[in-house]
């Protein structure tokens, strides 16, 4: 598809078991590789400590953009079949260490909670590796819930 149908969100990748940056290479190839959607944009790759559980190795995370034509639950989907073909396992361990983690960040502005699904990311605004790389992309993003830029969130991050 072209740039211009569809909708806009921000996917972040992260991966801290064996060829990091390669599981992440992967997932982005397999955004790439989705029907009906195209990449937009794509941050850095940043090297970032753990959070929330931290006796865990460190991560690569990154944040590309993409424009589609698929629901947000369909992209949930396929998000869920690459991350399965990267080898992602699940061990029980919340936050715990995964080969290749998709998360949808942003779908638009939409604001969803399903079960299966919550938009924006509960977590997004707190999490310095998903603000650096979306600032990357473009800081003037607004989050749809706290009505500010996400540079203004980044800049105000309490994480010591
Ligand atoms: N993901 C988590 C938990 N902690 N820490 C970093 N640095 N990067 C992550 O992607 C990450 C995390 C659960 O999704
Ligand atoms: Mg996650
Ligand atoms: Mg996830």
């Amino acid at each position: 598809m072209t740039e211009e149908g569809g909708f806009t969100a921000f996917i972040s990748l992260g991966s801290n078991i064996g060829d990091k940056a390669g599981y992440c290479r992967k997932g982005i190839d397999g955004l790439a590789a989705t029907p009906r959607t195209v990449i937009t944009a794509r941050s850095r790759f940043y090297r970032t400590a753990p959070v929330d559980y931290t006796d865990q190795d460190w991560f690569v995370n990154v944040v590309v953009r993409i424009r589609t034509l698929l629901t947000p639950s369909a992209l949930l989907a396929r998000i869920g079949a690459v991350e399965r073909a990267a080898g992602r396992e699940r061990t029980g361990v919340r936050f715990g260490p995964r080969t290749l983690d998709m998360d949808i960040l942003l779908f638009e502005d939409r604001i969803i909670k399903t079960p299966e699904l919550t938009l924006p990311h509960p977590r997004m605004h707190k999490r310095r590796f998903v603000l650096q790389p979306l600032c990357d992309i473009d800081p003037a993003i607004v989050h749809p819930v706290f009505r500010k830029h996400i540079r203004t969130l980044l800049d105000h991050l309490d994480d010591e």
